[in-house]
């Protein structure tokens, strides 16, 4: 058994937190709705090939005296969760914190920083905190890796300067201002041998949080295999990957209440709360974990038909469920 991750196979259920720059956008470029590989409204960035600069023009959606990280850890309480993962960097490479490796930040633009925030509430309402970095695919950093380099390719070189300027520093930033986090998820779906990410890399990033952190737990989606990394500490599934037997090793599978992660106005094919409900004991009974995203606006609200099936989920947890 992992000591390590023990809080989290007991914890069973967290709350997913995609928000970010895209959120403003809500899957729409110019009133235009492209469709391509995916529809993710977090994808927005890339799908319509942005500038840097206009992409930052979304900010002027977000109104700041609503935004509340509080009520998001509130929600989660209420529903029955016991941590709060957000996107602390998705792939458009955007800190919601102020970091001194970026200008591409929040603190940079504004005088908040959601990350200090959200670790106050989290605090202060008994979660743990875990946060999502993008640590592979960053569209913002010249030298970051977007799907484009596979066919064009990208040096070396250049990739593990993106590395050590933006990845390890602000990674170090995140570990040591703001108190005990939870875990790490990071997102990287391919084998990293068939990219320009090097094993060396991803052990000097997990090496790094061992040293300030050690018990923090760290999602596979880092990037490494088994054989290379024997010490991961959870799993994290996809819904490709669900089999039916008990895991003898901590998992997770992360999932939407719609489709999209990211707030997207076009995206209302909403589960039902027995279909969530179904999933995260199905989940449980496997001794996995379950992690459900929340989306919120521009303006931090969270949709109506997310909260109301959460707080459902939270009801029922509370007469069926161990605490
Ligand atoms: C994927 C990402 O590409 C999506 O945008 C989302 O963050 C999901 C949880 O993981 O790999």
């Amino acid at each position: 058994t992992n000591e390590r991750a023990q809080w989290f196979t007991d914890s069973r259920f967290g709350m997913f937190i995609h928000w970010g720059i895209y959120s403003g956008a809500e899957g729409f470029w110019k009133g235009e709705k492209l469709r391509n590989d995916n529809d993710y409204a977090e994808w927005i960035m890339y799908r319509n090939r942005i500038e840097k600069e206009e992409y930052l023009t979304l900010l002027d959606r977000f109104d700041w005296d609503e935004i509340d990280p509080e009520e998001w850890a509130i929600l989660a309480k209420k529903s029955g969760m016991k941590y709060v993962t957000i996107t602390a960097k998705h792939h458009d490479g955007f800190g919601l914190w102020n970091s001194q490796a970026s200008d591409f930040d929040l603190g940079n633009y504004t005088n908040r920083d959601i990350i200090k925030e959200l670790s106050e509430a989290c605090q202060k309402h008994g979660l743990k905190l875990g946060l999502y970095y993008s640590h592979w695919i960053d569209w913002e950093h010249e030298f970051g890796w977007d799907h484009t380099k596979e066919l064009s390719g990208i040096t070396a070189e250049d990739y593990d300067q993106y590395w050590q300027e933006k990845v390890i520093p602000q990674v170090r930033e995140l570990l040591t201002n703001y108190g005990e986090i939870g875990m790490f998820w990071f997102d990287m779906w391919i084998n990293h041998s068939k990219t320009v990410v090097t094993k060396a890399q991803l052990l000097q990033l997990k090496n790094l949080i061992r040293e300030l952190q050690p018990k923090c737990i760290v999602n596979s989606r880092l990037g490494l295999s088994i054989e290379e990394d024997p010490d991961v500490d959870f799993k994290t599934l996809g819904d490709n990957q669900l089999g039916n037997k008990k895991e003898n090793f901590p998992w997770q599978s992360p999932a939407t209440v719609a489709h999209s992660w990211g707030f997207h106005k076009s995206d209302t094919e909403w589960k039902s709360t027995s279909t969530l409900l179904k999933s995260l004991i199905g989940n449980v009974s496997l001794n996995g974990n379950f992690m459900l995203n929340i989306g919120p606006r521009a303006n931090g609200e969270v949709p109506y038909e997310i909260s109301q099936r959460m707080l459902e989920m939270g009801k029922w947890l509370d007469v069926n469920g161990e605490s």
